[in-house]
């Protein structure tokens, strides 16, 4: 019996460690890791090394007091983007952007883009605001789903968030204090990984500035 205590007490102490782990385990497992990260708190400059730009002429794109401001005086059609140069393969992945609307809502569209082949911005996925919120599998043109949005307002700061896990897409405009004003989602399984970043298109004048952008993944 002398013998045998040791043992029993070795079970019973790893077994509660075990249980302990496991809860610590499960919360892990929710945690998101920052790949990058930018609040473009620095001299006013273009974006620097960090980031493919795919502009037009007569475009600015730059940081301009500590934030992106992009500013549309062509007539151009095409989309502006700015892709991180990293290649993301995680299945799991949440991309973030603060951004303000100038005095009118006159853009189009809006974006966060993930899973792009390249930093053209016409593969992979886009969570769109025109300003109605749409989720597009841009490699195939098609619209996955859409949602009208009315509560959109000029001069105001919001957070716009594409969460993507697996095949699962989904998409949150929320106010700077976290809280959400809309949610989209769908699923869609065209494209698996690729390079992430936030694209803007705009009619002549359209002014929106862009901030803290962050990309993770679990
Ligand atoms: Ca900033």
């Amino acid at each position: 019996m002398k013998r045998l205590l040791p043992g029993i007490l070795f079970i019973i102490i790893s077994f509660t460690l075990l249980l302990a782990g496991c809860g610590g385990d499960s919360d892990d497992a929710a945690s998101w890791i920052t790949v990058f990260e930018d609040n473009f708190n620095r001299s006013d400059s273009d974006l620097g090394s960090n980031y493919n730009l795919k502009i037009e002429s007569g475009t600015t794109f730059q940081i301009e007091s500590q934030e992106v401001k992009y500013y549309n005086e062509s007539s151009g059609t095409g989309g502006d983007c700015a892709f991180y140069t990293g290649f993301i393969n995680n299945p799991n992945t949440r991309l973030s952007i603060r951004f303000t609307t100038g005095s009118d809502l006159n853009f189009d569209p809006i974006a966060l883009n993930a899973r792009s082949s390249d930093s053209s911005g016409i593969t992979g996925y886009c969570l769109a605001l025109i300003p109605s919120m749409l989720i597009i599998a841009k490699d195939d043109g098609i619209f996955l789903n859409t949602q009208s949005l009315s509560s959109i307002a000029t001069n105001t700061t919001y957070i716009l968030e594409f969460i993507i896990e697996g095949s699962s897409l989904t998409g949150y405009i929320k106010t700077t204090g976290g809280d959400i004003i809309a949610e989209i989602s769908t699923s869609d399984s065209t494209s698996s990984s690729g390079y992430m970043g936030f694209s803007t298109e705009g009619s002549i004048g359209t002014t929106v500035y862009f901030d803290d952008f962050k990309i993770e993944i679990r």
